[in-house]
């Protein structure tokens, strides 16, 4: 009997991936990088520093690791001015309500994203009143598909993690929750990943679980 749902963020509740890629793509631009959406959708999931790796491996130069300290931060600035432009009306009604309907049948939720800026995501979207536990990029030492960041939601909640859902969009976080014993729900890309216990088309879709 499940008592918790562990929810990534980026491409489960909300939608920053277009964010993330025209930061990416300015810093790619300025460094003469090919970047487009198609090496976008492999930087789902993972760490800002692994993505900018993934980034500069397209190039031939090679940099410090104070450069790429400094890239990370620049992509970082950038981002972040366009996720304080996001107000709540950019969480949709469905999530909202599906989130509603499952704090009424009594499960407890948490949060599960590799994002450092998953606190001021929850701020600007009017969403940190949903969650009883928050396990984020700020609380981890390895990054998906290491089960850490799920590990510790559990923990955060007190449970174990036969006990909890995880609902991801990327391979790399169902990658996660399966190393880490949870049941995995995925949806969007993960909808079609072989190892993804239960495929869902759209996030209501969880209430029938
Ligand atoms: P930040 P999630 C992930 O969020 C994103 O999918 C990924 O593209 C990003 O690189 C990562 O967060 C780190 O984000 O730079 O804000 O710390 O899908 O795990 O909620
Ligand atoms: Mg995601």
């Amino acid at each position: 009997m499940k008592k918790a749902f562990i929810f990534d963020l980026d491409g489960v509740l909300c939608f920053t991936d277009k964010y993330h890629f025209r930061a990416w793509k300015a810093l790619a631009d300025r460094l003469g990088i090919p970047f487009d959406e198609n090496v976008n959708d492999r930087l789902r999931g993972v760490s800002r520093m692994a993505s900018l790796e993934i980034i500069l491996s397209l190039g031939s130069a090679s940099y410090s690791e104070e450069e790429k300290a400094a890239f990370a931060e620049e992509k970082n600035e950038l981002y972040r001015t366009f996720l304080k432009g996001m107000t709540p009306s950019d969480i949709t009604q469905e999530v909202r309500s599906t989130l509603d309907e499952l704090r009424r049948r009594g499960y407890r939720l948490a949060i599960g994203s590799s994002s450092k800026n998953t606190p001021l995501i929850l701020e600007r979207t009017d969403m940190a009143k949903y969650f009883d536990a928050v396990s984020d990029g700020n609380n981890i030492t390895h990054s998906k598909p290491d089960p850490e960041v799920f590990l510790k939601a559990a923990e955060f909640l007190g449970l174990r993690p036969e006990e909890c859902y995880v609902v991801e969009d990327a391979e790399a976080g169902i990658d996660a929750g399966c190393a880490g014993g949870f049941t995995t729900v995925g949806i969007g890309p993960a909808a079609h990943y072989a190892k993804t216990d239960m495929p869902i088309r759209t996030f209501a879709d969880i209430l029938q679980l």
